[in-house]
């Protein structure tokens, strides 16, 4: 913290300029924002002419909501986190679409998995079901009503493939996700630290990646290592950011100790976050 207070003089200086749409703006905006500092300071900026309309509000991740890519990152091998990749338009696009498949005839369901424990997600799988008591995909929701699960639409496994390719996933030039998982989370949702690894042995030796969609509220999300044991780091995923884990990274531990309410961009109508993971089986 007190090395992110010591930036925050150089980000007034860009604001007070009216520069806020140069690289180390959001070079410092980026490293701010993971901290409760962007808050205060995105408060008071909201008075301020250079930088009303843009960041004067809670919602700072949806400034620059018209550009492609605000900040591309390698994060660690085989992890790249594409942040605030989607526009608004795509995400109020996607919540769209995730909306009526999750409150759809063959829609989303709080799994209870094979301790007995209930899941704090309610998810739909597209493409292949993840059935939580065997932990196997399969082609109907045994552990449920039986429903055949629909497949993964095209134009979101070109939206994968994508992510994909511009997160630095070039080997493999076939690679078309078959498997969507959309979990919704509640203010109380969470998801316990786990590996993806009951996809198919070929396409985990293959360090075939897991392409993630954020959309609505922020999650605390934990990156652990290859060991349940490992240190964990926290990372804010934000509405619109893609991550990416493949290659050496592909059974890296993760999963989602909270969510932040409130911080969904009010344009999305969202009390809650939408997270779509494409695999490929
Ligand atoms: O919600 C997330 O960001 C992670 C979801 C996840 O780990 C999973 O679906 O396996």
């Amino acid at each position: 913290m007190p090395r992110l207070r010591a930036l925050e003089p150089s980000l007034r200086a860009l604001i007070d300029r009216g520069v806020r749409e140069s690289p180390t703006f959001r070079a410092l905006a980026t490293r701010l924002e993971q901290s409760d500092l962007i808050v205060s300071l995105m408060d008071e900026a909201s008075a301020s002419p250079g930088i009303a309309g843009a960041a004067g509000s809670r919602h700072f991740s949806q400034a620059f909501d018209n550009e492609r890519v605000a900040a591309t990152s390698i994060h660690a091998p085989g992890v790249v986190w594409l942040r605030r990749y989607l526009t608004l338009a795509e995400q109020q696009a996607l919540v769209l679409r995730c909306r009526a498949i999750m409150d759809g005839p063959s829609g989303g369901y709080v799994p209870t998995v094979r301790g007995g424990g209930r899941m704090r997600v309610r998810m739909v799988c597209l493409g292949r079901h993840w059935n939580p008591l065997t932990y196997r995909y399969e082609g109907t929701r045994a552990d449920y009503d039986n429903v055949p699960v629909p497949p993964v639409p095209d134009d979101l496994a070109a939206l994968a493939s994508r992510i994909a390719a511009e997160a630095g996933f070039r080997f493999q030039p076939g690679w078309k996700p078959d498997i969507c998982l959309i979990n919704w989370y509640g203010p109380d949702g969470r998801m316990g630290l786990h590996q993806d690894k009951d996809e198919s042995r070929a396409s985990i030796d293959a360090g075939l990646p897991v392409v993630s969609i954020s959309l609505g509220d922020t999650a605390r999300f934990l990156l652990g290592g290859l060991r349940r044991r490992d240190p964990v780091e926290p990372m804010l995923l934000e509405s619109g950011d893609a991550f990416v884990f493949g290659g050496p990274a592909r059974l890296r531990y993760h999963g989602v100790s909270r969510i932040i309410p409130g911080t969904a961009p009010r344009e999305l109508a969202v009390d809650g976050r939408f997270n779509l993971t494409f695999r490929q089986y």
